[in-house]
């Protein structure tokens, strides 16, 4: 069991404790573990097997015991006990913005309330408002956040896929008959969320197909197998995570990995242009249309699309006509005089005719970016140290990197008053001169206040060597005023770079209501970057912004905002987010050498 799973089901058990009224120390324990969790980069088991779990930080005997049940048997008794009291759907409602453990418990006891949908027929017949603590205007934001829980529902973070992904694709690596496996669909293009996992898998010899078959509906980490033909199966993970497995032989690999890549849109984009030449394109390859056959009429519905068995080859199906190309993606793409085009630009956003005019973009990567303007430390909310963060980011090779923490007004977050960031400058300074081969910037990611004024005084954010501003409150205001609040911080002569600029928290909270086109301008104007987010959660900007501030020449900066050492790997989510929003390492700040961030942050400001 992955690391991620076992913070879930304790997250749950926690939740269920605090609706049930239990011991607050007993929860805070719990909170505590899952947070230590969180932040470990080795697998729980490795722990338990070579130090012990108690070694860790925040894990007493009790939790320790649950972990190692976890790991053992994938299950949890003191889990299966509360829910036979609690019902386990009442975590579910905690997630819901604006209700917490108390009000969940309330509406259960006095609603007998347990689901979403449930609290939404109660909040529209007026019986929510009616209960003590619940006004109109908490009603009416359940109800929205319970409309956003909707549009989610079954979505999962491509992070946390790729985590509940990774033990499936290390049991099926090691099957013989497979000769390659790659995964497909929105997972490849490297969307945000992934409905389900698309898995393709090459197999040369036909009579080792059963047994691959067996390996994959046979995995411990399954919860139930959906179906299972022989080409094709389809899976359900313990993590709710649904997976698609496609075994293919090598003439048509690679067309199968162009297809089931997607998107829909490129496809049928795709299919179009394979029309006007005569050729059609199928899962299967690309075949040369037959004369007297007319070929698909209609390109965007694909007969071959769900067919299973592969069994189609009479008549004018998906392998009628002469095959031209399909055992790689390059032959496919070649096959219609267009260069491989990478995933992320599948969308048909232009991707197509940009291939044919020979101007796709060379699109930035990780091993491109010189450094991290954008993190967190004990000072404020994160958990390592200044030097800490220092020694990490050297030792990803950076050339740079900024202390960022957070300024006063988020008090949440044990942000930094004028005196206290004087005070970490010192420690900043002591780690200049420990931590070699690295600049280390002051920074502070300052809060834009209501009226948009900056949370510091123009005096201490003049010593800082980059300032970083972002909206931490008052997410409600209606567009123009929250426009105007962002575009006043904008304007002042002291800022560098807006920081998750639209607010949004993935599945969880919407962004707040803003003019993007207005704050790009507002940044192109006043000299300001705007950032990407890595946060998995976050990755804010997205794509089409990325892609807006592109077209206008607004610098981007990929940052991680990491909280501790081992968030500084976010970057690899960013780094596809931005490929997907088309920039080159060109458009990326911090792809930049040192002098040349230098001379950024001394530039004249408009
Ligand atoms: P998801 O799973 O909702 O995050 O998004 P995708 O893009 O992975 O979609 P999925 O899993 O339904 O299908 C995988 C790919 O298969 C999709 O990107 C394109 C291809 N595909 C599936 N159904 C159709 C279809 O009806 N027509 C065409 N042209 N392509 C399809
Ligand atoms: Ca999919
Ligand atoms: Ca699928």
């Amino acid at each position: 069991m992955e690391n991620i799973e076992i913070a879930r089901r304790l997250e749950e058990l926690a939740d269920l404790l605090e609706i049930q009224g239990a011991n607050p120390f007993r929860i805070r324990a719990y909170r505590n573990a899952i947070r230590t969790i969180g932040g470990l980069t080795r697998p729980l088991q490795e722990v338990a097997d070579e130090d012990g779990l108690t070694d860790l930080p925040g894990i007493g005997k009790d939790i320790a015991a649950s972990i190692r049940e976890l790991l053992d048997t994938g299950r949890l008794s003191v889990l299966d006990e509360i829910t036979a009291e609690v019902p386990r759907e009442l975590a579910t409602l905690t997630r819901l913005d604006g209700v917490g453990p108390k009000k969940a418990r309330k509406l259960w006891k006095e609603l007998d309330v347990t689901t979403p949908d449930e609290l939404e027929a109660a909040a529209k017949e007026g019986r929510v408002a009616a209960l003590a603590g619940f006004g109109k205007k908490s009603v009416e934001k359940i109800l929205r956040s319970i409309e956003d829980f909707r549009k989610h529902q079954g979505r999962f973070l491509r992070a946390e896929a790729a985590q509940y992904l990774r033990p499936l694709l290390a049991h099926l690596e090691g099957v013989e008959a497979i000769r390659r496996l790659e995964v497909a669909g929105s997972y490849r293009r490297g969307r945000e969320t992934v409905g389900d996992i698309d898995l393709l898998v090459l197999v040369e010899d036909e009579d080792a197909r059963a047994g691959v078959m067996e390996a994959f509906t046979g995995f411990p980490g399954v919860d139930r197998v959906a179906m299972s033909g022989e080409t094709r199966g389809s899976v359900v993970l313990t993590s709710g995570l649904p997976v698609d497995l496609r075994i293919l032989g090598p003439e048509s690999y690679g067309a199968a990995l162009h297809y089931f890549t997607g998107s829909k849109e490129h496809n049928v984009e795709i299919r179009k242009r394979a029309q006007k030449r005569g050729l059609r394109v199928s899962e299967y390859g690309v075949f040369q249309v037959e004369e007297g056959e007319a070929g698909d009429t209609d390109p965007s519905s694909d007969a071959s699309s769900d067919s299973s068995s592969g069994d189609a080859s009479s008549g004018a199906g998906p392998q009628a006509g002469r095959r031209i190309a399909g055992a790689t993606e390059e032959e496919v793409f070649g096959s219609l005089e267009l260069p491989w085009i990478a995933p992320e630009l599948r969308e048909n956003r232009g991707e197509i005719q940009a291939a044919e005019e020979g101007r796709l973009p060379a699109l930035v990567e990780a091993g491109q970016l010189r450094g991290d303007l954008h993190m967190h430390t004990t000072w404020s909310d994160g958990r390592d140290s200044v030097r800490e963060m220092a020694e990490a980011c050297r030792d990803r090779g950076y050339a740079y990197m900024a202390i960022t923490d957070h300024s006063q007004a988020v008090t949440v977050a044990r942000g930094l008053t004028p005196e206290r960031l004087r005070e970490q400058w010192g420690e900043i300074d002591q780690a200049r001169e420990e931590v070699e081969g690295i600049r280390i910037l002051k920074g502070c990611e300052v809060d834009i206040l209501k009226d948009g004024s900056l949370d510091l005084p123009d005096e201490i954010l003049e010593e800082l060597d980059i300032v970083l501003v972002a909206v931490h409150s008052h997410f409600d205001l209606d567009q123009a005023t929250q426009t105007e609040r962002i575009l006043s911080a904008l304007r002042h002569p002291l800022v560098d770079i807006l920081v998750h600029p639209t607010g949004r928290l993935i599945n969880r909270r919407e962004p707040y209501l803003v003019d993007m086109e207005a704050v790009l301008q507002g940044a192109l104007e006043h000299g300001v970057a705007v950032e990407l987010n890595t946060n998995p959660r976050r990755l804010d900007l997205h794509d089409r912004h990325l892609f807006r501030a592109r077209e206008l020449g607004v610098p981007v900066v990929i940052s991680t905002d990491a909280h501790r050492t081992a968030q500084l790997a976010y970057v690899e989510e960013g780094i596809r987010q931005a490929r997907r929003g088309w920039l080159e390492a060109d458009h990326v700040l911090n792809t930049g050498s040192w002098d040349e961030l230098d001379r950024w942050l001394h530039r004249s400001k408009g």
